[in-house]
């Protein structure tokens, strides 16, 4: 890296209180994506496709459940290591993010937070290695931003349990080996149940109309008198806040993927400008540029504090969802900013998947919807400032 790059990358000198371990995770990522993701990037994202055939790789890499004890498959990690392998995964596409942060942060920490002992022992290593993939069914046709207002029932049965309902806009629900679902029990409490997805009555079919998050695979779900054993049921999970708890958790690996996109927008930005010729000098020698190039900046050094903090308060035990939601907001927001003006500066080039701009901004309009829109982060910052609910 240059003495230019370096000062990019790490503007306000953050790097310098990193942990070693932390830092080698990081860069042991990063040249996994340099060399596996981003020669390929372009294509698989017009071709709508999940490298399925690296999931295993990426598992040796740490990247599923890293913070995890262990003995379940994971290998202690800090948040803030947690935080920079998801920075590295979404400098290389948004959609490999969002793999390993619904394997993590959804799939396998619903099992940790709210499963039994044997549920954690069965699932948790075999996720970790990547030989049984999850997905985290939440959001259905009816109720996205409104959870409460799911309407998947789960209801007891001789043998167990018996749900019914549709879950849309999985991801990973046509590769996924178990789905975690979320369902009202006969008293309208919202229940978590791991589901072997060949179980009978249960499909995934793909979704292909996306013109965003191309790479990743996202799905709907149909439970059409689905038969679970009563060992299926996540038995700590009552009520709304077990699956939110979850997102907080992946809304987390957000706030730090968001950082790696958006790094990506301007380095690529600087090397284009550079060697851009337009009126007989390079274009980033002029000054419309330049400020361009320091609004990037600015707004991704805005994010990299913010995702910096967020690690000291996780590491220190005094998080506040709403702080989380602060930085997905604001992350995803200013990573769509750098994004788009990255695509502006590579003109007729930036909207060609030959640079990776475009594909960012494209897959950042998913990454600023999922995971609770712009909107719904507002309102609970909202409420957390004045106590009134305003949704
Ligand atoms: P509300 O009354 O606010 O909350 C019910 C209970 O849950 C607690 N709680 C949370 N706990 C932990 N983390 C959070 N983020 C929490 N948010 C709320 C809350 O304290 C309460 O606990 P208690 O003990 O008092 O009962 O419930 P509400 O129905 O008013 O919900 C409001 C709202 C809008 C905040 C919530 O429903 C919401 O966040 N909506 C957005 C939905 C969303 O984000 N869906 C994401 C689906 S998964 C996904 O998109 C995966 S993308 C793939 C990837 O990540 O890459
Ligand atoms: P809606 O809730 O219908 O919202 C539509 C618009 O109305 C938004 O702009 C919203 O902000 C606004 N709005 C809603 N309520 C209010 C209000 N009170 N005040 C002001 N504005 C409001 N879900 C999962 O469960 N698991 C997954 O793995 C998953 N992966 C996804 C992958 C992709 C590619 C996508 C696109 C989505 C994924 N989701 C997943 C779903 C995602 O979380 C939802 O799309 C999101 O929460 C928004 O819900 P919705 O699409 O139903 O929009």
């Amino acid at each position: 890296m240059t003495a230019f790059e370096a000062r990019r990358e790490d503007f306000y000198g953050l790097e310098a209180d990193y942990p070693p371990e932390s830092v080698q995770a990081r860069d042991m990522v990063r040249q996994w994506v340099t060399d596996h993701i981003r020669p390929q990037a372009g294509s698989w994202w017009l071709e709508g496709r999940f490298p399925t055939h690296l999931i295993e790789e990426m598992a040796r890499l740490g990247v599923f459940g890293p913070t995890l004890p262990e003995v379940y498959g994971g290998s202690e990690a800090s948040a803030l290591t947690y935080g920079l392998m998801m920075q590295e995964l979404e400098r290389g596409d948004s959609g490999l993010r969002s793999f390993a942060s619904v394997q993590s942060g959804l799939a396998m920490y619903a099992i940790y937070r709210y499963g039994s002992e044997e549920q954690k022992q069965t699932y948790l290593p075999r996720m970790a290695a990547g030989q049984v993939i999850g997905c985290f069914g939440l959001t259905e046709p009816d109720a996205g931003s409104d959870p409460g207002a799911m309407r998947t029932t789960a209801r007891r049965s001789d043998r167990g349990f018996i749900l019914q309902g549709a879950k849309r806009w999985i991801t990973n629900g046509t590769l996924a080996d178990v789905a975690v679902i979320w369902a009202k029990d006969e008293a309208g409490i919202v229940r978590g149940f791991i589901v072997p997805t060949d179980t009978p009555g249960f499909t995934a079919r793909e979704i292909h109309t996306k013109a965003s998050m191309r790479m990743s695979v996202t799905a709907e779900l149909y439970m059409d008198q689905v038969e679970v054993s009563p060992d299926a049921i996540l038995p700590a999970a009552e009520g709304l806040g077990a699956p939110l708890g979850c997102l907080t958790q992946a809304r987390y690996g957000i706030a730090w993927g968001t950082v790696g996109a958006a790094l990506d927008c301007l380095d690529t930005s600087v090397t284009y400008t550079k060697s851009r010729i337009a009126f007989g000098r390079p274009i980033a020698a002029t000054q419309l540029v330049q400020e361009r190039l320091a609004d990037m900046l600015s707004e991704v050094v805005a994010m990299q504090l913010r995702a910096r903090q967020l690690a000291r308060l996780y590491e220190t035990g005094r998080l506040r969802y709403p702080q989380v939601s602060l930085a997905k907001r604001d992350n995803a927001r200013g990573a769509l900013t750098v994004a788009r003006m990255a695509r502006e500066l590579l003109g007729g080039n930036g909207i060609s998947v030959d640079y990776p701009p475009m594909r960012h901004l494209a897959n950042l309009e998913t990454v600023d919807t999922y995971e609770g829109t712009y909107e719904v982060h507002t309102l609970i910052l909202g409420r957390d400032l004045v106590g009134e609910n305003a949704f």
